[in-house]
Formats: C-alpha cells, sequence, structure tokens
C-alpha cells in the first residue's frame, strides 16, 4: 500500500526513467531494436523492481501514466538512434483502457516518429481472456503501423493455431526455456519448435535471457535469427545506447 502512494507521485517527481536492453542478430550480432524498461529510484524504497511496482500500477490504474511516460520518453530518446526500432512493453490493463491506440499515436505523431518504429509487446494472458476484442484491437494498432510482438512466448496457453490468428510480427521465446537450454533434450526440441512456427508462420523470432556464451552457440546452432540477453548487453541508459551505436558504426 505505502508502494502505491509513492509511486502515485513517482511520475511528476522525475523519479521514473527509461533504460533499454539491445536485441541483437544471432549471426553478426548488430544492434537491430532496443527493449524500454522503466526503472524506479524512490527517495524512500531505492531503486524498486517493475516486476514489483508494475502490479502496483496497474491495481492503482498509474500503469496508463506510466506507460505514457515511457513511450513520450523513448519517443525522444529514438530521436538520436535513425531506424533503430524500439520495443515497448504494454500491460493488459493498457490495451484494455479505450483511448490507449490513440494515445500512442498521438504522441508518436507530435515527436514526429513514424509507428513502425516501435513493436508493441504484449502477453498471451491478454489474447486468452477476450480473443475477440484483442483481435480487433491488434488489428487497429497494426493498421495504424505499429510492430507487434508477442513476448514470454511458451509460458501461457495459447496454442498455435490461436497464434495464428492474431497478427503479430515477433515473437519472443520467453528466458526459461533458454536457462534449460543444454541441460536436457527436451528444452533444445521446445526452442526448436517454437523457431519452426516461426518461420511458418513468417514470425521473426527472439530468444531473450542468453545469460552465456553456451545458450549462444546452441541459439545459433537452432537458427534463431535474433537474441537478448546479458552475455550480449544489460538494460542501459539512453547515452549509452547512442554510445554504442556510434562505436559499432
Ligand atoms: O526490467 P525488468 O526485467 O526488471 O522488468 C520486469 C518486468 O516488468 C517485466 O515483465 C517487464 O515486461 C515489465 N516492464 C518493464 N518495463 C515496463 C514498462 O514500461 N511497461 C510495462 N507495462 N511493463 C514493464
Ligand atoms: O517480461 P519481460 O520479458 O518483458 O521481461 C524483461 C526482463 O528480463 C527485464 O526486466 C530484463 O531486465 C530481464 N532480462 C533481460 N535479459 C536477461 C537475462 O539475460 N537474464 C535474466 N534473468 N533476465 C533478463
Ligand atoms: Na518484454
Ligand atoms: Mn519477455
Amino acid at each position: 500500500k505505502r508502494l502505491g502512494v509513492a509511486l502515485r507521485t513517482a511520475v511528476e517527481a522525475g523519479e521514473l526513467s527509461v533504460a533499454y536492453q539491445p536485441i541483437v542478430r544471432t549471426s553478426d550480432l548488430t544492434v537491430i531494436s532496443v527493449e524500454a524498461l522503466v526503472r524506479w529510484d524512490s527517495p524512500e524504497f531505492g531503486r524498486v523492481s517493475p516486476a514489483d511496482f508494475i502490479p502496483v500500477a496497474e491495481e492503482t490504474g498509474l500503469i496508463h501514466d506510466i506507460g505514457k511516460f515511457v513511450f513520450q520518453t523513448a519517443c525522444q530518446d529514438m530521436a538520436e538512434w535513425p531506424g533503430l526500432k524500439v520495443s515497448i512493453n504494454v500491460s493488459p490493463a493498457q490495451l484494455r483502457e479505450p483511448n490507449f491506440a490513440n494515445d500512442f499515436a498521438a504522441i508518436a505523431r507530435r515527436n514526429a516518429v513514424v509507428p513502425n518504429r516501435f513493436k508493441l509487446e504484449l502477453t498471451e494472458g491478454l489474447l486468452v481472456r477476450n480473443p475477440t476484442i484483442a483481435k480487433r484491437k491488434l488489428a487497429r494498432l497494426k493498421s495504424m503501423g505499429f510492430g507487434l510482438s508477442l513476448d514470454d512466448f511458451g509460458t501461457g496457453f495459447s496454442s498455435i493455431g490461436y497464434l495464428r490468428q492474431f497478427p503479430f510480427d515477433w515473437l519472443k521465446i520467453d528466458k526459461s526455456f533458454v536457462a534449460e537450454l543444454g541441460t536436457n533434450p527436451t528444452s533444445n526440441a521446445l526452442i526448436q519448435s517454437m523457431i519452426a512456427l516461426g518461420d511458418a508462420l513468417d514470425i521473426a523470432v527472439v530468444a531473450e535471457g542468453i545469460e552465456t556464451a553456451e545458450q549462444l552457440q546452441l541459439l545459433r546452432l537452432l537458427q534463431c535469427e535474433y537474441v537478448q540477453g546479458f552475455h550480449l548487453a544489460r538494460p542501459m541508459p539512453a547515452s549509452e545506447v547512442t554510445a554504442l551505436l556510434a562505436r559499432l558504426g
């Protein structure tokens, strides 16, 4: 409860910031996009993990202002990164808000950023609860130009046939599968089947949570096109992304 009270003033007090984690092409480690991840440095609680405060933000409705803050911040930061795509996490509660698509489109327009530079990261839970409404909302976002990415793939309930009905451009293999890579034959087979599924449906596949060189090597062998994780790069401030891109040329 105290967290909720402190969070209420966090946006206006400038306690929130956005970190970015690179997503790279497995073959040559080119940075193709970054994922925006909100950070909260509270004078009262210190650094609070989004895993702890996002659920509070969802319950209290603060997620809408936080979501707009993250999106606005990303729009400003992207001006320094020509052509780079940015993934934005979107909670089910945000998508349920009737003005969500219009608000995001307006912020992008105001900052002169085209919607196709974004990938909105959504989770399966959202699709399962009300597939008909979800389908309509995703179609609308897609028609506005936003890219769509299915996050934490494999942890929910959606079947293959189900995934087919939604207009995703990207799917992200959940880090729990990557963590098991090489430890048992089943996890390799599961990742292999998710990669094959992406290929069949013409959806780009990203594996998340790569923490070791061995995991990266195995994903290369499995021909997973894109990877993300601490082994490649940690979430970093915008200025470090700018420096990284300059260094890579
Ligand atoms: O950054 P970290 O890995 O600690 O994130 C923990 C969780 O918080 C993840 O599930 C991530 O998707 C979520 N998260 C991080 N940033 C945002 C954000 O800007 N909006 C929403 N809705 N969720 C976020
Ligand atoms: O739910 P979502 O997939 O959006 O969560 C993203 C979270 O995963 C972020 O909080 C990010 O900090 C975290 N993350 C990114 N790379 C790694 C990694 O290699 N290992 C682990 N354990 N977490 C990671
Ligand atoms: Na995500
Ligand atoms: Mn994820």
